[in-house]
């Protein structure tokens, strides 16, 4: 099993603890307790890539979004593997916000750490204030922009498949494949940790 750590990024109420609750318990609160400080779960997830099972533990860290809490965001960034940035659909301020959640990010992650973007609340189609052209506009600025996935945590829409992005990013940017003996082993080793063998330079992760 690899492990990883993702923390989830973005204003407060945006939608953070209620998208983990989605993944992780397959549950929905319309009445979502406040976040105190920090909070983490766990869950496990498989991705198939070039026909190869892979298990991921994905531990999941879930952060208050209030001002007060921001001093605390260099801790929790610490170490992370990935960060999911959130924005909620209903509130165009929150999408002007990710600018500052960016740069923590930037500031207080590795620098291979994989960034996804992801709105939310979109079965609020009535409260509707970020249209897609808006967040593609704004989201153009970041050169490892890629897409941003659109999730509802009530109904689960692309809950799953948000996670399982972020799992597929992390194993690219995490393994190499071992040339002698097959082993999917860390990227940062010159050698396969199972055979020994060494690495190609310059011979792409899977
Ligand atoms: N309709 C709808 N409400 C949501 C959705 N996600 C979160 N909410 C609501 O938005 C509020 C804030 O959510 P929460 O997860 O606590 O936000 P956080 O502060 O970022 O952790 C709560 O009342 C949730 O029930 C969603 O996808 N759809
Ligand atoms: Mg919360």
């Amino acid at each position: 099993m690899y492990r990883f750590k993702v923390i989830i990024a973005g204003d407060k109420n945006v939608g953070k603890s209620s998208l983990i609750t989605r993944f992780c318990d397959n549950s929905f609160d319309e009445h979502m307790k406040e976040t105190i400080g920090v909070a983490f779960k766990r869950k496990k997830v498989i991705v198939v890539e070039n026909d190869h099972e892979f298990a991921l533990g994905l531990n999941i860290w879930d952060f208050g979004g209030e001002e007060k809490y921001r001093k605390l965001f260099p801790s929790y960034a610490y170490n992370a593997n990935a960060a999911l940035i959130l924005f909620d659909t209903t509130n165009e301020k929150s999408l002007n916000a990710i600018t500052n959640w960016v740069k923590m990010i930037e500031d207080n992650c590795m620098s291979n750490v994989v960034k996804l973007l992801i709105a939310t609340k979109i079965d609020l189609k009535e409260k509707r204030e970020v249209s897609k052209k808006k967040a593609m506009e704004y989201c153009n600025n970041y050169n490892w922009y890629q897409e941003i996935i659109k999730t509802s945590s009530k109904t689960g829409e692309n809950v799953e498949e948000t996670f399982l992005t972020i799992a597929k990013n992390l194993l690219k940017r995490n393994l190499q494949k071992c040339k002698d003996c097959g082993t999917f082993f860390s990227i940062k080793l010159k050698f396969c940790s199972l055979c020994g063998g060494k690495t190609e330079m310059g011979v792409s992760p899977i």
